[in-house]
């Protein structure tokens, strides 16, 4: 189908601003592997300081690009399956606040008035700009759901009876998730860290801090994984040569993604002092509900992608694997697909150790830790959102894609090098090695009284992992850039994609086609979960904290 100009240049815009600045985002994350192997003995390097380039690192990758690229995903998906485009002024009222934050929050991380990591935790205190910006750019991200409801509730209209499309029901499910989740960081960052910055409070409540953002922490997890869910439940079977498995199962994941991704948030908070044990274990197990959507897709993908690979001519046990198109440059999204969910297999499991109440102790700000999130945002999130970003600038400026065969094996590169950089550091948590620590300043140089040589060779190991992530990235960046800027070949302003069909494509059954009992669920379950964790806080919280930077181990310095 064919697109207005502007919506086309929106997606492109919301696509091309952050693919740029993950340039800066993968150099970052490599001079982490090269600081962390004890390479380098200096706090900062090239003039970028080491908790600088972290900060860079985790919010260009994990908020900018994810929240710019579900915005522009977003767009097309509703526009190609409803039929009807978003309204204009909203759509590009969303896209600005969103470029004026993210620009906003990168002067002051470059700057190096921001050294406070993805997570913003006080007492680290940044300048104010980087605050009121992600409050901007998160503003701006809500929009878009406020349009596309509307049209949702049009298209109900006008086709009374038929089931609400797949992937138009996961969009709106994650960005209704956004929505409430992005409601406790925006209350902290402008009402307790913003007045802090600029000096109008001395103290911070650290604890209600770490509270409200992990309430909105880990289910901005799920707003990064969803649109690869999207993208598998709706593209991956017919990619794959098949039919989706069950048609049911998606509603299903999405809805139950809906209810659980936002009141488990305290299992970040496991060592946190001030919130009760029997929170503590109530969220632990609502845990365990989140994680059941997951399982249900992997076993619908596998009997996806079995029932295609014996369509495609594979016989007995495993004779279907080879028959699925790993390698076939033209159906090149297949590779971005299997690559990360290949990747998610260790991403999940890792994800329940983490989740154990009592096995969290042993691996909670180790290494472990970045080991089980790069197998789940740098695996089937990442790889799901560069795989999209190449398939709609090459149709929607109508340019055959740059360097077809290198693009194929980006995700393969990317996916070997993530699983050695995991294992290291998965194998240094294990062994006590901290995350978010400049290891080469003290525990990784042989020169210091803290040289700790048994963590030597996992964290050459990460480096490996980490060199060969910066060569598929560096690949990506060819075969992106070489197709956003090569000449116009096919008539541009396209949108189409690889839809599937289900093979079991099940009745209609109400409550899996209308929001409305599932998002009262969801604000039930919340408040159940979260009424005893703020009532802890208050509680327990102790006093509150002045500001603290990280390279002086002194408050209010
Ligand atoms: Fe997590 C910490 C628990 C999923 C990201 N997680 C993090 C952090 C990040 C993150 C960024 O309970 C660090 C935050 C920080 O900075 O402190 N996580 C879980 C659990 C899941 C989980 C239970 N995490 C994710 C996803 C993420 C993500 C998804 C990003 C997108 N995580 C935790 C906990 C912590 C944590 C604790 C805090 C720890 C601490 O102490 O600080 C579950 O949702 C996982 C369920 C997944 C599965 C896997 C299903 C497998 C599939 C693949 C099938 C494969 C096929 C391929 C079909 C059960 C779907 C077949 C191949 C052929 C060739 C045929």
């Amino acid at each position: 189908m064919k697109i207005s100009h502007w919506l086309r240049n929106v997606i492109l815009t919301e696509l091309f601003i952050p693919i740029t600045l993950l340039i800066v985002g993968i150099y970052h994350g490599l001079m982490q592997t090269v600081y962390r192997a004890g390479l380098i003995h200096q706090s900062s390097f090239a003039g970028l300081d080491y908790y600088q380039g972290l900060t860079l690192h985790g919010v260009i990758n994990a908020l900018v690009l994810t929240t710019f690229f579900a915005v522009a995903f977003g767009h097309a998906t509703i526009a190609y399956f409803l039929k009807v485009e978003p309204r204009k002024q909203p759509t590009k009222i969303s896209m600005w606040l969103m470029i004026v934050g993210t620009a906003m929050a990168a002067w002051a991380m470059f700057a190096g008035k921001a050294d406070v990591l993805y997570t913003f935790y006080p007492p680290l205190k940044a300048h104010p700009l980087f605050y009121l910006g992600l409050a901007v750019m998160i503003v701006g991200s809500w929009i878009p759901l406020f349009d596309w409801v509307g049209l949702l509730k049009g298209w109900r209209t006008s086709h009374a009876g038929e089931k609400v499309p797949l992937a138009v029901w996961g969009t709106v499910i994650n960005f209704i998730i956004w929505f409430t989740c992005t409601l406790s960081v925006a209350y902290e960052v402008l009402f307790m860290l913003l007045p802090w910055s600029l000096g109008w409070k001395a103290t911070v409540n650290v604890a209600l801090a770490r509270t409200l953002f992990w309430f909105f922490g880990h289910a901005l997890v799920y707003f990064w994984l969803l649109p690869a869910y999207v993208m598998y439940y709706s593209f991956l079977p017919k990619l794959a040569g098949g039919k989706l498995y069950s048609d049911l199962v998606g509603r299903i994941t999405f809805a139950i993604f809906l209810i659980f991704s936002i009141p488990v948030g305290v299992h970040h908070q496991f060592s946190d002092p001030s919130i009760e044990p029997n929170t503590k274990l109530t969220q632990s197990l609502l845990t365990f509900g989140v994680a059941l959507p997951s399982f249900l897709t992997a076993f619908t993908m596998f009997a996806t992608l079995e029932y295609a690979g014996r369509k495609n001519g594979g016989k007995g046990l495993f004779g279907w694997i080879g028959r699925l198109p790993f390698f076939d440059s033209s159906r090149y999204l297949f590779s971005y697909f299997i690559c990360g969910l290949i990747l998610f297999i260790f991403g999940g499991f890792t994800g329940i150790v983490n989740a154990s109440y009592e096995l969290n102790a042993v691996v909670h700000n180790t290494a472990f830790l970045p080991g089980h999130f790069h197998m789940t945002v740098a695996g089937p999130v990442i790889l799901a959102m560069l795989g999209m970003s190449v398939y709609l600038v090459s149709q929607l400026k109508g340019k055959k894609v740059f360097a077809p065969a290198l693009n194929t094996i980006v995700p393969y590169l990317w996916m070997i090098g993530v699983l050695i950089f995991s294992a290291g550091l998965m194998w240094g948590g294990l062994k006590g090695e901290p995350r978010r620590t400049n290891l080469g300043l003290s525990y990784l140089n042989p020169k210091s009284d803290l040289f700790h040589p048994q963590w030597v060779p996992d964290t050459l190991l990460t480096m490996c992992g980490g060199f060969i992530m910066f060569l598929a990235g560096v690949f990506f960046f060819i075969v992106f850039f070489g197709t956003f800027f090569r000449k116009q070949t096919q008539e541009a302003d396209q949108l189409e994609f690889p839809v599937s069909e289900a093979l079991h494509d099940e009745r209609i059954i109400p409550l899996f086609n209308d929001l409305r009992p599932w998002v009262v669920l969801m604000v039930l379950i919340i408040l159940i979960a979260y009424i005893p964790a703020i009532l802890d806080v208050f509680r327990f919280a102790g006093p509150g904290a002045p500001p603290h930077v990280p390279n002086t181990p002194i408050p209010g310095l």
